[in-house]
């Protein structure tokens, strides 16, 4: 049975109820309601949220074997040591694409003050959040479980998204300003606290991209000036806990169609990436920001460096909340490897493209998974548009 989402205003719920393209006769009893307050009391979850049993397998505890790197040694300019650590970086993104990086330079104040306005928005009445709901094919805004775009294998979290140009600056606070339009001059503070923290993450997201260049051994500033004027994506993840968490996940299982992903989990935990033929847990450190290689950056590194599937698991008792980071080129950059990357006779794995296309491609047209990439190639060449 298809499902389409529609907004019930009187109740401010959003409700799933059968499609009217369905082809299977519409029951009139089968309403299902997305409210996290609401939702996490029920005894059965809504069918929506329930994942294939072929996805749910495999919830181990074991944990990914990740290099943690001191990111002090970048600003120390201690050569030797950027050496190493370029070296563990490299393993790590020839095999799975995750690292954990300490001493980042980003405030644990800063992320801290992130985290309690992932509260004051996500703890507003459902009325307040859907009045900053994302529209469609659009990233910025509130969306409960995503059920806006998605019928099925619905993600059991809320999320409030947002863009950051790099190239913004203090006169012009694009983050406060789009608060400020969707949820309200209460919300100054918040666009506040998040612009200070994408201000961080963007001079983090620099500081790694000259890591990544120096461990793939081309021009150390090549990437820095790649993404020096990029489109971000900032995203707060609210997770309700969930009576049956076994049955669904928070995030299901995807690879991340942008560059370069700077997350930060708080201590439930719940990130898991599959590597080495299995899941397994990125074990949450309050002092560290799990970074991971997306598609656009794979094919930067002409497949080199690998973009994981990753997912993350609900917890049956606790909220969990992630702020992430999707780094970003300018969305008219024509991605493609530098020439000195590519060793000889080596084939191209990927055409050019643009930020742009890939990014219009995920939000209107596929559901990003393992294979988003190749579908994306296959979607441009048959539509004859690369
Ligand atoms: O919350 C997490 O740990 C993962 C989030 C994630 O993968 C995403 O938002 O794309």
């Amino acid at each position: 049975m298809q499902m389409a989402p529609l907004m019930n205003s009187n109740t401010s719920t959003l409700v799933l109820h059968p499609s009217s393209q369905a082809e299977e006769p519409k029951k009139e009893n089968m309403l299902s309601i997305f409210d996290s307050n609401m939702i996490q009391k029920q005894v059965n979850i809504p069918k929506e949220f329930i994942w294939p049993s072929i996805d749910l397998v495999n919830t181990t505890q074991e944990e990914l074997k990740e290099p943690l790197i001191d990111l002090s040694i970048m600003k120390a300019g201690d050569e030797k040591a950027i050496a190493s650590a370029a070296e563990l970086v490299r393993k790590a993104c020839l095999n799975h694409g995750f690292f954990q990086v300490i001493n980042h330079g980003v405030e644990q104040d800063l992320i801290n003050d992130a985290y309690c306005e992932v509260d004051s928005i996500f703890k507003q009445p459902i009325s307040k959040k859907l009045s900053a709901k994302r529209v469609a094919g659009g990233i910025s805004g509130y969306s409960g479980a995503h059920a806006d775009r998605y019928s099925s294998k619905l993600p059991w979290k809320e999320t409030f998204s947002f863009v950051y140009n790099h190239h913004q600056n203090s006169s012009n606070p694009q983050i406060v300003n789009y608060f400020k339009s969707v949820l309200g001059e209460e919300f100054q503070n918040t666009g506040l606290v998040y612009e200070k923290y994408c201000e961080a993450m963007n001079e983090l997201a620099l500081v790694i991209m000259e890591l990544l260049a120096i461990s793939l051994g081309i021009d150390r500033l090549h990437y820095r000036r790649f993404f020096q004027d990029g489109d971000s994506i900032m995203r707060c993840n609210y997770y309700p806990p969930c009576k049956s968490s076994g049955l669904t996940f928070g995030t299901g299982p995807h690879s991340d169609p942008t560059s370069l992903t700077i997350l930060h989990q708080d201590q439930v935990g719940g990130l898991q990436v599959f590597a080495n033929h299995k899941w397994l847990s990125v074990r949450p450190r309050s002092d560290a920001l799990v970074i991971n290689i997306g598609d656009t950056f794979m094919a930067l590194s002409n497949g080199r460096y690998k973009s994981c599937l990753h997912r993350a698991l609900v917890n049956k008792y606790r909220v969990r909340k992630s702020l992430v980071f999707f780094v970003c080129p300018r969305e008219d950059k024509v991605v493609k490897p530098l020439e000195s990357l590519l060793s000889k006779n080596e084939a191209r794995k990927y055409p050019d493209f643009t930020w742009a296309s890939l990014f219009e491609f995920t939000q209107k047209h596929y559901r990003a998974d393992v294979a988003t990439l190749q579908s994306f190639f296959q979607w441009h060449s048959s539509s004859n548009l690369l």
